[in-house]
């Protein structure tokens, strides 16, 4: 028979999730059939990603999110087409979201997982065709299942998750996640509407030359921060910031590189929210041999008190990391010194 002519397509995400949860000897499939979900989820997302510019479904809502910030259509959109998924497929009790206050009950009480998500990162380039991505991670309830999950199932530390991904829709839509053994990544196939593996094991370089920061905040970055900045371009690092924090970590999950958004005069405690974009890529990150800290300690070490907690970010390749946290100190122990 002459293969050549029908070349084989490669591996379905079902096919390698099948495969994967016969490591997991006590695997029950409800934790395959979340990662189902919210690939479904993310395909129909994609879709109105994809078309978004023909139908009425860019700009502004006209709402402002609990962050404060303008919530745009696909923002809304993405929220309700994973909430749906969730609440369809039956595994999940409790959500927390970037774009609701309060966590949001699934109406599954007997759902042994919670999720936390990011519905759609990148909001600043949604209209402008730039990449954005979901980002989420999923815990294991606490409480016994027959009841509404509660804070202490939400409030749990990144250590803790299960399972931890993100999907980037961009030149091609990709979801990479890892369940604690690796990081592998998916490729779309729209025609097929099928994800295949095409990034199996990923492991980030140990370092690279390129940083992702937004300097135009320069002037209120801890000196450490500056002195790492100018260390870069003093190495002549290349400086690469697309305002997506799934674009910037993707690309530098691949190529080696750290992204940094530190804590500035105007948000003390960072940008980026601790359940649902920190914890998660810290997760990704260390399982593909970079680090996550918030400068000084481990992401995934810190106690959650809040729901939409923000802190400081720095992830990436190792040995990058290590030099922010390193100069960060250095410049700690000068002002202490002064
Ligand atoms: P959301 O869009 O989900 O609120 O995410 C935050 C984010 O947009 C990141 O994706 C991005 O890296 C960062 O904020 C950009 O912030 P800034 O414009 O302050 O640099």
């Amino acid at each position: 028979m002459d293969s050549k002519l029908a070349l084989p397509v490669g591996t379905t995400l079902d096919r390698f999730i099948m495969r994967k949860e016969k490591d997991f000897p006590y695997a029950t499939g409800e934790l395959s059939q979340l990662l189902r979900d919210i690939a479904l989820a993310s395909k129909i997302v994609n879709r109105e990603i994809n078309r978004a510019g023909l139908l009425d479904i860019a700009g502004a809502y006209g709402n402002q999110n609990v962050q404060g910030e303008e919530q745009q259509k696909l923002d809304v959109i993405a929220n309700i087409r994973f909430i749906r998924a969730f609440r369809n497929g039956g595994e999940v009790c409790t959500i927390i979201s970037e774009e609701d206050e309060d966590i949001i009950q699934t109406g599954n009480p007997h759902g042994k997982y919670i999720v936390a998500m990011d519905p759609l990162d990148g909001s600043s380039n949604i209209d402008v065709n730039v990449s954005i991505g979901t980002i989420f991670s999923i815990y294991r309830r606490k409480t016994s299942q027959g009841c509404d999950g509660d804070l202490t199932d939400c409030l749990q530390r990144g250590v803790e998750q299960v399972a931890a991904g993100y999907v980037i829709y961009g030149s091609s839509t990709m979801l990479v996640y890892t369940t604690g053994n690796g990081v592998n990544g998916f490729t779309y196939e729209p025609s097929l509407g099928e994800y295949f593996l095409s990034h199996p094991d990923i492991k980030t370089p140990k370092t690279g030359k390129t940083y992702s920061i937004n300097e135009g905040s320069y002037n209120s970055f801890p000196q450490g921060i500056k002195d790492y900045v100018e260390y870069c371009k003093s190495n002549e690092y290349s400086a690469r910031y697309i305002g997506s924090l799934v674009a910037d970590f993707h690309r530098n999950l691949l190529k080696g590189g750290v992204y940094i958004y530190p804590s500035t005069l105007k948000a003390p405690n960072g940008k980026l929210r601790l359940m649902y974009e920190c914890n998660s890529l810290a997760f990704i990150i260390e399982q593909a041999g970079g680090k996550a800290t918030d400068g000084v300690n481990r992401i995934m070490e810190l106690e959650p008190t809040s729901l939409h907690q923000r802190c400081p970010l720095v992830i990436g390749s190792p040995e990058m990391v290590d030099k922010v946290t390193e100069m960060l100190k250095k410049s700690e122990a000068a002002l202490v010194q002064a």
